[in-house]
């Protein structure tokens, strides 16, 4: 055939996905050829992901794509959710499993790094605000990082780099992962020397920045003939997943706000100078980078984690629910009229979720939400109307009015969650791709092999291919009250 058979695998927070594309030059069509759960494992007082069992999933994956109808995937690329890393040593090993990014080692050093750089400089130097997650807090916790002992031909990969690097044998950090990590300086988008001296990380840790769309090298032989599978090139695409979920949002000329919405809602708009300003850093927004190269401005909403959390712990309690049965639930459920602040770091922790959101509402004085069908209606109402706060924000920042928000992402699958989007922030919601983020990666690698040229050539194949679903807002007075009791419960408080 004459189309272009590639291979996404994309990595999320609680699943990932090996996904094959054929890309004819105006549509592209994909096909899942594997799925799985990522699940973190707590070992001793840490909370690890299970790298070695995800590296063989991708490497399931990549077998499972041989057998696609046209022939074998010419590419590859992986992407992943941001901000964690691995090191590997002079000789290629794996320095210890890599960590989870809700591992609370970096609570106590984050103190420490304010008292060297002031927080509100950080943002200044990178457009990152500041969160436990970020990596600069993880690099700053690793003693063999920061001793200098045994830190002799180390490197730092941030784990889609590094998922590249055992295929490929090919070590890069790429543009739009590399700026999850509070390192970048977000003009030069280079490394930021001055900080890595100031808090004695070594800048031998990191290697160049590669631009989205990179090609890097080839499969490594020993994989090909384990997986029985032809040559395949391995490609630095979008490594970000939000980068590569932005990157297919089926977007037209009318400005629109994008909500990446799977394990957290990442909302935002797309600019090409970083947002600095003080009401930037003071609306907990951050400056990442774009699979074009430029930047993408968003706020991280604690998303669906609120969800998966209480699924989870209603399983461990005996009663397994699907998605779809806790949907039901909370459309079953009263309207609630308790909220949280679904962009409150308290959440961040694993654990007893169903518990501490009603010792939230009942801490800011409202009623308590007790059963599990006003729980999951307090986390959607509380998400829509987090998404309007960010949204007003998003049209102060911008300058102009917001036509649309595009959503994308698993979370879409969360039909209540769209209408209320909807209704809440008064404006059409267009909802689509489900699979964004690997579409997004599908088509970088398409970039890279020369058949789109850009960003906005990439969203006319995905809206030609995918065609999204629409929901109209209603309620629109109904909300706009709730909306001002929102905002006067929660004035201004820490985020994550
Ligand atoms: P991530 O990439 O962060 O792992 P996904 O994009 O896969 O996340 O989205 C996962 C989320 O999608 C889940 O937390 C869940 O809330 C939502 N979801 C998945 N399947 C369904 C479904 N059938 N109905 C409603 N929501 C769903
Ligand atoms: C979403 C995501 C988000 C990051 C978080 C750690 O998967 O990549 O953009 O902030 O994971």
């Amino acid at each position: 055939s004459q189309s272009l058979h590639m291979l996404a695998v994309d990595f999320g927070a609680s699943s990932g996905r090996a996904v094959t594309g054929a890309f004819n030059g105006r549509t592209l069509s994909v096909s899942e050829v594997h799925r799985f759960n990522n699940e973190p494992v707590r070992l001793g007082n840490h909370f690890h992901w299970d790298f070695l069992r995800l590296f063989h999933e991708l490497k399931q994956g990549i077998h499972a794509s041989r057998r696609i109808a046209g022939g074998a995937p010419v590419s590859v690329a992986v992407d992943t959710w941001g901000v964690d890393y691995g090191l590997v040593d002079a000789k290629g090993r794996l320095a210890g499993n890599p960590y989870h990014y809700r591992d609370l080692r970096t609570e106590q050093v984050m103190s420490e790094v304010f008292s060297a750089i002031p927080e509100k400089e950080l943002f200044q130097l990178t457009g990152i605000r500041s969160s436990s997650i970020n990596t600069i807090y993880q690099l700053y916790a690793e003693e063999k990082v920061r001793s200098g002992y045994g830190a002799d031909g180390l490197k730092m990969l941030m784990m889609p780099d590094l998922f590249h690097y055992y295929l490929s044998g090919v070590m890069a950090n790429e543009y739009t992962i590399a700026s999850t990590s509070g390192l970048l300086d977000p003009r030069s988008r280079t490394w930021h020397s001055g900080i890595l001296n100031t808090l004695s990380i070594p800048e031998s840790l990191f290697s160049e920045i590669v631009m989205p769309g990179t090609m890097l090298g080839q499969l490594r032989q020993d994989i090909r003939e384990e997986l029985q599978v032809p040559d395949m090139a391995v490609i630095a695409a979008a490594g970000h997943d939000t980068a590569a979920a932005v990157a297919s949002v089926p977007a037209g000329a009318a400005p629109y706000a994008f909500i990446s919405s799977g394990t957290w809602s990442l909302m935002g708009i797309e600019l090409d100078q970083p947002a600095l300003s003080d009401y930037s850093r003071d609306s907990f927004f951050s400056n990442e980078g774009g699979a074009g190269g430029n930047i993408r401005l968003l706020k991280n909403i604690m998303g669906l984690w609120l969800l998966q959390e209480c699924r989870r712990t209603w399983a461990l309690e005996g009663t397994p629910l699907t998605y779809d049965e806790l949907t039901e639930l909370a459309l079953s459920a009263p309207e609630n009229g308790s909220y949280i602040d679904a962009a409150d770091a308290v959440f961040l922790p694993p654990g007893g979720m169903p518990q501490r959101i009603r010792e939230y509402c009942r801490d800011s004085g409202q009623k308590v939400p007790e059963s599990r069908a006003a729980i999951v209606r307090c986390i959607v109402e509380s998400l829509a109307l987090q998404y309007r706060q960010t949204l007003d924000e998003i049209e102060k920042l911008a300058g102009e009015r917001m036509e649309h928000i595009h959503i994308v992402g698993g979370g879409i699958q969360n039909r209540l969650l769209c209408q209320l989007t909807a209704n809440v922030t008064g404006r059409p919601v267009i909802a689509g791709p489900v699979e964004a983020t690997a579409i997004g990666n599908l088509m970088m690698q398409a970039l890279a092999h020369g058949e789109v040229k850009n960003l906005a050539e990439i969203r006319q194949v995905v809206l030609e291919s995918f065609p999204p679903e629409t929901y109209l807002p209603e309620d629109a007075a109904m909300w706009e009250e709730r909306y001002q009791q929102y905002v006067n419960l929660f004035k201004r408080q820490e985020t994550v």
